[in-house]
C-alpha cells in the first residue's frame, strides 16, 4: 500500500518534466539546438525564424477571424505581376512579411509572388546579409471558402554588394537556400522548417502564442498511395503525364487528393507519402508554380526529409533561374512515386 503513492508521484514528476520540456522547445531554441552554437550566424538564423513565425501568427490571427471582419475576404480588383487577380489576404500577408523584417537588421531584400521587383529595406541594407523569398499566401483561391492555405519561405545569404539594386545574386540554384519551409493554416497552424539538418514541424499553441515542437527529423515514406494533381488540366498535359495518370487509374492502391493549396497537399505527402504534380500545360509548358519562392523551398524541405523534387528532367534544386518569377513544372514527394512519374516522362512507361 505504501508503494503506490510513491510510484505515482514518480510517474507524475516524470510526465510533468517531459511536457514542460516539450512546451519550452520553441522554434528559436530549436534552431540554436540544431546549430549547436551561439555564434552570430546561429543567432541570426534563430532571429530570422522567429520573425517568420511572427508573420505566420499575424496571418493566422487574421484568417481565424476573416468572416467576422471587414476588408479581409475577396479581391482587391488589381492584377499582380503573374497576371492573377489579387486577393485582399495576398496584400495583407505580403505586407506582414515586410513589416516583421523592418528594423530587424537581418533582411535587406524581400522577393515575393506579389511584387514585381524585390523590396529593399534600406535601413537594413548595410548590415542585413540575408534575403527572404516568399509566397505570402499559397492557395489563395481557398481564402474565401475557409479552406487550408499556406505561406512558403526561403532564406538566402546575400552575395556581393548589390549596389545597382538588381538582386542578380537571387538568380541562383535552390541549393543555395540556407533555410526553407512553410506555414500551414489548417485546423491548427503549423510551421515546418529546415536549415539543412532535417525537417521539423511546430504547432502554434494559441494559449502561449508560440510555435512548439511537434515532430523532429520527419522522414517521408518511400512510397504512398496519394497522387495529387489538378486533373482538370488532363487534355492540356503532355501525353507522358496523361499516360502516368491512366496508369494510376488502372492500378490498385492509388487515391487522389487535391486541395487547391499545395502546402497542404505536400504536407500530407510529407507525412504519409505520395506524389504532388503540377506539370506544364499546353499554353504554359513551364507550368504554374514559381521556382524561387514556391518550388525550390518545398524541394529543399522534401529532399531533407528523404524525398525528391524534379521538373521531370532535373532536380528542382539544380535549376538555374533566369528571372525572378520563373515558373517550373514540379513533381515532388516520395522517392519511389517521383521516380515512377519521371520514368513516364523520360521513357514513356
Ligand atoms: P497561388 O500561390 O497563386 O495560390 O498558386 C499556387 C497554387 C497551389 O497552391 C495550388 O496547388 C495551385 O496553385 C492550384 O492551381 P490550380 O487551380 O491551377 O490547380
Ligand atoms: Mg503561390
Amino acid at each position: 500500500m505504501a508503494q503506490a503513492p510513491e510510484s505515482l508521484e514518480l510517474l507524475s514528476n516524470d510526465t510533468t518534466d517531459k511536457s514542460l520540456d516539450r512546451d519550452c522547445t520553441t522554434l528559436s531554441r530549436h534552431v540554436l539546438q540544431q546549430l549547436q552554437s551561439f555564434s552570430p550566424d546561429a543567432q541570426d538564423l534563430s532571429a530570422l525564424m522567429t520573425r517568420i513565425a511572427l508573420a505566420g501568427k499575424l496571418i493566422a490571427r487574421r484568417l481565424s477571424r476573416a468572416g467576422l471582419m471587414e476588408g479581409v475576404l475577396g479581391f482587391t480588383g488589381d492584377v499582380n505581376v503573374q497576371g492573377e487577380s489579387v486577393k485582399k489576404m495576398d496584400v495583407y500577408a505580403n505586407d506582414v512579411f515586410i513589416s516583421v523584417f523592418k528594423q530587424s537588421g537581418l533582411v535587406c531584400r524581400l522577393a515575393s509572388e506579389e511584387m514585381e521587383k524585390p523590396y529593399y529595406i534600406p535601413e537594413n541594407c548595410p548590415i542585413g546579409r540575408y534575403s527572404l523569398l516568399y509566397d505570402p499566401i499559397d492557395g489563395s483561391s481557398n481564402t474565401d471558402t475557409n479552406l487550408s492555405l499556406g505561406s512558403i519561405f526561403a532564406v538566402r545569404k546575400q552575395e556581393g554588394t548589390d549596389l545597382n539594386g538588381e538582386a542578380a545574386d537571387l538568380l541562383s540554384v535552390g541549393r543555395k537556400q540556407i533555410a526553407a519551409g512553410y506555414i500551414l493554416y489548417g485546423p491548427s497552424t503549423m510551421l515546418i522548417y529546415t536549415i539543412g539538418k532535417g525537417v521539423h514541424s511546430f504547432t502554434l499553441d494559441p494559449s502561449l502564442g508560440e510555435f512548439i515542437l511537434t515532430e523532429e527529423n520527419i522522414r517521408i515514406p518511400n512510397h504512398g498511395s496519394v497522387y495529387s494533381v489538378n486533373e482538370g488540366n488532363f487534355w492540356q498535359w503532355d501525353e507522358s503525364i496523361r499516360e502516368y495518370i491512366r496508369y494510376v487509374h488502372r492500378t490498385e492502391g492509388y487515391t487522389a487528393r487535391y486541395s487547391g493549396a499545395m502546402v497542404s497537399d505536400i504536407h500530407r505527402i510529407l507525412l504519409q507519402g505520395g506524389v504532388f504534380l503540377y506539370p506544364g500545360i499546353l499554353p504554359k509548358p513551364e507550368g504554374k508554380l514559381r521556382l524561387l519562392y514556391e518550388s525550390a523551398p518545398l524541394a529543399l524541405v522534401i529532399e531533407q526529409a528523404g524525398g525528391r523534387a524534379t521538373t521531370g528532367h532535373m532536380d528542382i534544386l539544380d535549376v538555374m533561374p533566369t528571372k525572378l518569377h520563373q515558373r517550373t513544372p514540379l513533381i515532388i514527394g516520395s522517392p519511389k512515386d517521383v521516380a515512377k512519374v519521371e520514368s513516364f516522362i523520360q521513357n514513356g512507361h
